[in-house]
C-alpha cells in the first residue's frame, strides 16, 4: 500500500520487475523498437554509471530534453539510481527559456535527442554551468555546448548492472517546470517516494493495470500526467508502454494502436476531438482498447460521445497537477458522471473551502484544496511561489473552483485567478500579454480568455499596432511566431483582433470588460 520503506530510491519502480520474474517481460515498444525490462534495466544501469563518469556528485540535477523513445526512461531511471536528479522539459521549449531552465537548475550535464541539439544554441548555453550535452537517437547537430557525447558508443562501455544510491523516501528525484505570470516559470520538486504513492493511489484504483496490458500515452513524458501514464504505471505493474516520437498526427496514432495493439490509451479533450474528426477515424481498428483515460481540461459530453460513437469507449476523466504528480479526483469505469471530474482518489483529502477558509457544504462553491503525499514540497528557489501555493500540513491551494454534489462528484466551476488551461496546458494570458507588448512593432495590446462552444478554453488578443500599414493575416502569423519564440509555443493567441486604439476606462487604463465584450 502507501507504506514505502524510509530508505527508497524511485528506480525500483523499474527494477523491482527483475525480482517479480518480469525480467522477460515486453517493457517498451514502438516504432523506435522493444525493450524487455531485462534490457531496460542494463540500459537504465549504463546510463547510470555513464553520467557517475562524468563527475556528477549525489543530487546534481541532468536536463532531459528528450522526445518519447526508449532512452527516456533508461536515462531517467539511470539518473535516479544513481542518485542524481533529472529534469523532464518540454521539448519545445525555445532557446531562451532553455537558458533559463539550465541556469536555474545549475544543471551541468544534459540528454537530448539529436534532432534537438541546435535548442542548445550560444542564447540557450550563455551564462549557464552547462558543460556537457549527450546526445542519443542519432548523429549531433550543431550546438554551443562545451562538450557533446555520443549516447549510443558511449553507453557500451559501462557496466550492466548498477547499486542503487543510498537515497531516502523523503530525498529528491526529479523536477518538471510549470508556467509562471511573468515569464519565470517555477521548477516543481518531486520526492523519490511520489512515483510510487501516485501509483497505488490513482493506478491501482482507476487503472487496475495487469501485467498484461500495454499503456500508450499520447501526452508526452515530460508533462507529469504522461509521466505516469508512460512510465510509473505501466512499470508499477509489470506492463508494457507504447512509446510513440515526435507530435503524431491521427493518422500515426491510429497506425500505432492498430500496429502494436496497446489496452489502455490516455488522452485529453484536445486530442480526443482532433481523432474523432479525423480522416480514417472511422476505419481504425480500436479492438485492442480496454480503457480510454482523459485528464488536463474539461471533458464536454460531445467528445464522450463522439468518441464512444467511434470505439465503444466511454472516456474516464479525472483531474491532477504537476505539483501533485498526477490524478487526485477521477470517475471510475463503473461509477462516472459526465461533467464531473470524479470523485476524490483515495490516499488524498480534498477541502472544498470558501474565501474565509471555511469549508463548504455539498453542492455549495469553493475553492479546492488537496493534500496528499505525492505533492511537491517546494518550487525551487521560490519561496515566494512557495508559499502561495503550498500550504500548512502539506495543502495545495489549487485556485480551482469546485462544487461536490450529494454523491461525492467534483464538478469544476472555473479559476479563482485568471490562469487557465489551452490543449491541456497551464497559461497565464498577462505572461502572453507581457510578450506580446515586447514586439517592437506593438504600440498595446490585451490578450484574454475565451471560452469555446465545447467548454474548452482559447487566448484571444486585440493589438493596436505602431503604424496603420499592416496586412492583418501577415501580421497575425508575425506576432503569434513571435510569441511561439520567446514562450512555450501553446501560448499563442489562437485570434488577435486588430484596432486603431484599445477601450480605456476613466483612468486612462485599458478596459478589460469592454475588451471582452469585443
Ligand atoms: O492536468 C491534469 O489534469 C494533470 C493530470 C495528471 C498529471 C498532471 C496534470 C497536470
Amino acid at each position: 500500500g502507501f507504506a514505502i520503506p524510509d530508505k527508497y530510491n524511485a528506480s525500483r519502480i523499474l527494477f523491482d520487475n527483475l525480482g517479480k520474474g518480469h525480467g522477460g517481460r515486453l517493457a517498451l515498444t514502438g516504432p523506435l523498437g522493444t525493450r524487455s525490462y531485462k534490457e531496460l534495466c542494463v540500459d537504465a544501469s549504463r546510463w547510470g554509471h555513464g553520467f557517475v563518469s562524468l563527475g556528477l556528485k549525489r543530487g546534481d540535477r541532468i536536463l532531459m530534453f528528450l522526445d518519447d523513445t526508449p532512452a527516456y526512461p533508461a536515462a531517467f531511471f539511470g539518473a535516479v539510481r544513481a542518485g542524481f536528479v533529472p529534469l523532464l522539459i518540454n521539448t519545445l521549449t525555445p532557446s531562451d527559456l532553455l537558458q533559463f531552465y539550465l541556469a536555474d537548475s545549475g544543471a551541468s550535464v544534459a540528454v537530448t535527442d539529436a534532432e534537438f541539439c541546435a535548442r542548445f544554441d550560444a542564447v540557450a548555453c550563455k551564462d549557464t554551468p552547462l558543460r556537457t550535452l549527450i546526445v542519443v537517437n542519432g548523429a549531433a547537430g550543431e550546438h554551443a555546448a562545451p562538450d557533446m557525447i555520443i549516447a549510443e558508443a558511449w553507453l557500451a562501455a559501462f557496466a550492466t548492472e548498477l547499486a542503487e544510491a543510498d537515497t531516502g523516501r523523503d530525498e529528491m528525484a526529479f523536477w518538471m517546470y510549470s508556467s509562471g505570470s511573468t515569464g519565470r516559470p517555477k521548477g516543481i520538486v518531486h520526492l523519490q517516494h511520489d512515483m510510487a504513492y501516485s501509483e497505488v493511489a490513482f493506478a491501482r484504483n482507476v487503472l487496475k493495470l495487469t501485467p498484461d496490458d500495454i499503456c500508450f500515452s499520447v501526452p508526452k513524458m515530460f508533462f507529469a500526467y504522461g509521466f505516469g501514464n508512460s512510465i510509473t504505471f505501466p512499470f508499477s505493474a509489470g506492463a508494457a508502454t507504447l512509446l510513440l516520437p515526435s507530435q503524431p498526427k491521427p493518422a500515426a496514432i491510429f497506425e500505432a494502436i492498430e500496429r502494436f495493439r496497446p489496452s489502455v490509451f490516455f488522452g485529453l479533450p484536445t486530442l480526443y476531438t482532433s481523432l474523432t474528426k479525423a480522416e480514417g477515424a472511422a476505419d481504425a481498428d480500436f479492438s485492442s482498447l480496454r480503457m480510454a483515460l482523459s485528464a488536463a481540461e474539461v471533458l464536454s459530453s460531445e467528445v464522450f460521445n463522439g468518441w464512444k460513437k467511434l470505439t465503444g469507449l466511454e472516456i474516464v476523466e479525472g483531474l491532477g497537477s504537476t505539483e501533485v504528480l498526477h490524478i487526485y479526483l477521477s470517475n471510475l469505469a463503473d461509477q462516472k458522471k459526465l461533467g464531473a471530474a470524479g470523485l476524490r482518489v483515495p490516499g488524498y483529502e480534498i477541502a472544498l473551502k470558501d474565501k474565509d477558509g471555511r469549508e463548504v457544504g455539498d453542492n455549495e462553491e469553493g475553492i479546492l484544496w488537496v493534500r496528499g503525499d505525492s505533492s511537491t514540497p517546494l518550487y525551487w528557489n521560490r519561496p515566494d511561489k512557495s508559499a502561495e501555493t503550498i500550504r500548512e500540513e502539506g495543502w495545495i491551494y489549487t485556485g480551482d473552483r469546485f462544487v461536490r454534489d450529494s454523491d461525492g462528484f467534483y464538478f469544476f466551476r472555473g479559476r479563482a485567478d485568471d490562469l487557465i488551461k489551452i490543449s491541456g496546458q497551464w497559461v497565464y494570458p498577462l505572461e502572453v500579454e507581457l510578450c506580446l507588448a515586447e514586439h517592437p512593432e506593438v504600440r498595446e495590446c490585451a490578450v484574454f480568455a475565451a471560452e469555446l462552444p465545447d467548454r474548452r478554453m482559447t487566448l484571444k488578443a486585440v493589438v493596436v499596432m505602431n503604424s496603420r500599414e499592416y496586412d492583418a493575416s501577415a501580421t497575425t502569423k508575425i506576432l503569434q511566431d513571435f510569441v511561439k519564440a520567446k514562450l512555450l509555443p501553446y501560448k499563442y493567441p489562437r485570434e488577435i483582433k486588430f484596432l486603431d486604439e484599445l477601450p480605456k476606462t476613466g483612468t486612462g487604463k485599458i478596459d478589460r470588460q469592454a475588451v471582452l465584450r469585443m
